[in-house]
């Protein structure tokens, strides 16, 4: 069957739908390139000098792994001289990144996780890199963290990386998702899943479970009802997976359903879960959405979600249509019932 390169799949797409201008395709190369840089990087895993902590600490406090800041400089040095970007903004990163005033800007703006799950780096689980695009505002003069502050439904496009046994490419310009997967000996993305959809239900849900007694009554009456299985409300037998890597899981339910949560709890109520809302929940539940999913907060859509804070966390709650709205129905009636 005749190869589909990432660069014709983009060729293609915007013959289609005039969606994707050459800046866009630019963008959208350089990152699939980075990421495959990023890739390379990851494999070498004890063969390289990659493994352990930086012994530094990120924006959000945590120890930062050697390839977080690998993986970020690769994004950053692939993506400033394109003239395709107004700025950039990183997880391993506490303010906006500014483009180098020797090179062009562009019309948008990219915000990453560059390597997300990186707890699973020292025991050789896939991780991968999540990123989320964005228009930059009309007369932007100087770009700053407000010009990030766009909801979910304002990005132009959307995807994720999976360093695993397959590297792998998923992306949405916003008319479906396509997967890629990486040809090693060549270097090549090549197009091997076209237009990904997540069935509407599924018997297989990812949380972690170690958290239970802290959850708030809607998830703790929604997994209950689950784990009651064939006898229970729900009237069927229920499996769960929990790899601890948010790309691994999200892609787990692209390929076969499945639905993922990581909900505020009780033990902090000024953190509303762990997970962030700029680029994490927001490019992964665009991707979803287009795959035919659904993806909340407990109560509204992720990508209607008006940002205050560059790194502000978000619950969420994605996957299989039925699923989401279920849990998210019980979010509403506990609110109703006051
Ligand atoms: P926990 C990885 O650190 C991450 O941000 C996501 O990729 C993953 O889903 C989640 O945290 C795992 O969190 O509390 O189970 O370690």
């Amino acid at each position: 069957m005749k190869r589909v390169s990432l660069t014709q799949y983009l060729v293609e797409e915007q013959r289609l739908h005039q969606n994707i201008p050459a800046e866009l395709r630019l963008l959208i190369e350089v990152v699939a390139r980075a990421c495959k840089t990023i890739s390379h990087a990851v494999g070498k895993g004890a063969l390289g000098d990659v493994m352990g902590s930086a012994d530094t600490e990120n924006i959000q406090g945590e120890v930062q792994k050697k390839l977080d800041i690998i993986s970020n400089e690769i994004l950053l040095e692939a993506n400033e001289w394109g003239g395709h970007l107004a700025a950039m903004a990183s997880e391993e990163m506490e303010t906006v990144h500014q483009i180098p005033n020797r090179y062009p800007r562009g019309e948008y703006m990219l915000v990453f996780d560059p390597l997300d799950g990186s707890s699973n780096i020292d025991v050789n689980v896939s991780i991968g890199t999540i990123f989320s695009v964005l228009k930059a505002p009309e007369g932007m003069k100087e770009p700053s963290e407000a010009a990030f502050l766009q909801p979910g439904r304002q990005q132009v496009a959307a995807g994720y990386a999976i360093y695993g046994p397959q590297t792998v490419f998923v992306l949405t310009t916003g008319h479906g998702v396509n997967c890629f997967t990486l040809d090693r000996e060549l270097g090549a993305w090549v197009l091997t899943h076209r237009n990904m959809r997540i069935p509407e239900s599924t018997k297989e849900y990812a949380i972690n479970a170690s958290n239970a007694r802290h959850w708030h009554a809607p998830v703790q009456r929604y997994v209950n009802e689950m784990l009651a299985g064939k006898t229970g409300p729900r009237g069927k037998d229920f499996n769960t997976r929990w790899i601890a890597s948010m790309v691994a899981d999200v892609h787990r339910i692209m390929s076969r359903g499945g639905i993922f949560m990581y909900p505020a709890d009780m033990r902090d109520t000024s953190m509303p879960g762990k997970l962030r809302l700029m680029y994490e929940a927001n490019p992964m539940a665009f991707i979803v959405e287009q795959a035919g999913g659904a993806a909340t907060d407990g109560r509204q859509r992720i990508m209607d979600i008006q940002p205050h804070k560059l790194h502000q966390r978000v619950p969420v709650f994605l996957g299989s249509k039925e699923e989401v709205e279920l849990v998210t129905s019980y979010h509403l009636q506990a609110d109703a019932a006051g």
